[in-house]
């Protein structure tokens, strides 16, 4: 965790760069590094390096994919966004420093990030303390809007969604009773899953066997997979991120186990296919997206993104994209009520925060919208099922009606 020190240290630097800002009048339309001919800057802080750049380059494609759909559509009011993107690697540190580059030095209106809520916890105070609307992708954990009233979230929580894998596996076999769970104990994701998985097991009416702990660094699962598989279950539960994830899995099959396997939203990533290839085969995870929602910004998405990907976007992708969304109708929202040029940043950001909280969005996901704490409102959930061609190499998620 980052020390309370360096926190204060961070926070200094911060408030006086942003006060030093306000005093020269900055605002968009006058910083040559802001506006006019780059467009407005938009902070882009996701793991584009580390393990959880597995997940996060899949936001950053997303992201990509919205700054050119919305400007080839006139931006924010004529005038293009520019995403200005921050590589917020894999853990609290370096998502904090890429939150402080982003806020004082390209001076964005908003930052789209970090990837993790391990990150979250640690960097989103930062922006908030600075009022600099946040928007977390993939933000899943308990407790993410409530950081402060600048945070908000596209992702749709592990308590909606984590739930409907589960009733998706007893709906495939009815006969499951002994449940095995595992889960990242290093990882504030992990930990929140989990919790709302064990929660729904037993309302479920059925029984955990056994609760096995690892490291999202972990590579070597024998220990736990060999000592949850003597005990016998009919479902296995995992939370962490898509490499450990993975190789869990993996181990898991290896060891022997044939029964059912629900991943939470750590595998929501066909980067998880070459690490566990053929053995990834059958795994359920539940989904907020659906390559196939029918809606017009989505056709127009998922076009642009097999376009230049060569393959469906998947849940990180949209979640990436429509954050970028979120921020450029909000800024044309607050820019049609009072012109945003003639303001200072400080009070852009603010009248952006309002703006998106109060929206409503037509997005790939469907339609969002938020709570006056900036969690998201989404419709649509779905669980889909791992599957791998024989030789391994290739897999898919197929969606269960
Ligand atoms: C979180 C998650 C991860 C699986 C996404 C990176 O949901 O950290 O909240």
């Amino acid at each position: 965790m980052f020390g309370q020190k360096a926190l204060s240290v961070v926070f200094f630097i911060l408030t006086s760069s942003l006060v030093a800002c306000q005093n020269s009048g900055e605002n968009l339309s006058s910083s040559p590094e802001n506006r006019s001919s780059a467009g407005i800057p938009i902070g882009v802080a996701l793991a584009e390096t580390s393990n959880l750049a597995l997940l996060g380059q899949e936001s950053v494609n997303g992201a990509k994919i919205a700054e050119q759909y919305f400007n080839d559509r006139g931006g924010v009011n004529g005038t293009p966004i520019k995403l200005i993107f921050q590589d917020a690697g894999g853990d609290e540190t370096s998502a904090i420093n890429a939150f402080v580059t982003l806020i004082t030095k390209a001076k964005v209106v908003g930052i789209v990030g970090p990837s993790s809520s391990q990150q979250a916890f640690s960097a989103d105070p930062i922006a908030d303390r600075a009022k600099v609307p946040v928007i977390g992708p993939t933000n899943t954990a308990e407790g993410i809007p409530e950081i402060g009233p600048f945070v908000a979230r596209v992702a749709s929580p592990v308590t909606v969604l984590a739930p409907n894998s589960l009733k998706a596996a007893l709906k495939l076999n009815p006969k499951i009773r002994r449940v095995a769970v595992f889960y990242a104990q290093n990882d504030a994701f992990s930990q929140s899953e989990t919790q709302i998985f064990q929660n729904a097991i037993k309302k479920l009416g059925l029984e955990i066997i056994t609760i096995q702990k690892f490291q999202t660094t972990d590579t070597d699962f024998q220990t736990q997979a060999t000592a949850a598989i003597h005990l016998k279950p009919d479902l296995m539960v995992i939370s962490g991120l898509a490499a450990d994830s993975g190789n869990l899995v993996r181990q898991i099959r290896e060891l022997g186990y044939r029964g059912l396997i629900v991943g939470g939203n750590g595998f929501n990533t066909p980067n998880i296919f070459p690490v566990c290839k053929q053995l990834c085969d059958g795994v359920l995870v539940a989904q907020a997206y659906s390559p196939d929602h029918p809606s017009e910004i989505n056709r127009a998405f998922r076009q642009a993104y097999v376009d230049r990907y060569r393959q469906d976007p998947p849940q990180f992708s949209a979640q990436g994209f429509t954050a970028v969304q979120v921020f450029v109708e909000a800024l044309t929202t607050a820019d049609k009520k009072k012109s945003l040029a003639g303001q200072l940043i400080a009070e852009q950001r603010i009248a952006l925060n309002e703006a998106i909280l109060a929206g409503k969005y037509d997005t790939p996901l469907g339609e969002i919208s938020f709570t006056p704490e900036g969690e998201v409102i989404q419709k649509q959930f779905y669980v889909a099922q791992i599957r791998m061609e024989p030789n391994g190499r290739k897999g898919r998620f197929v969606f269960l009606k």
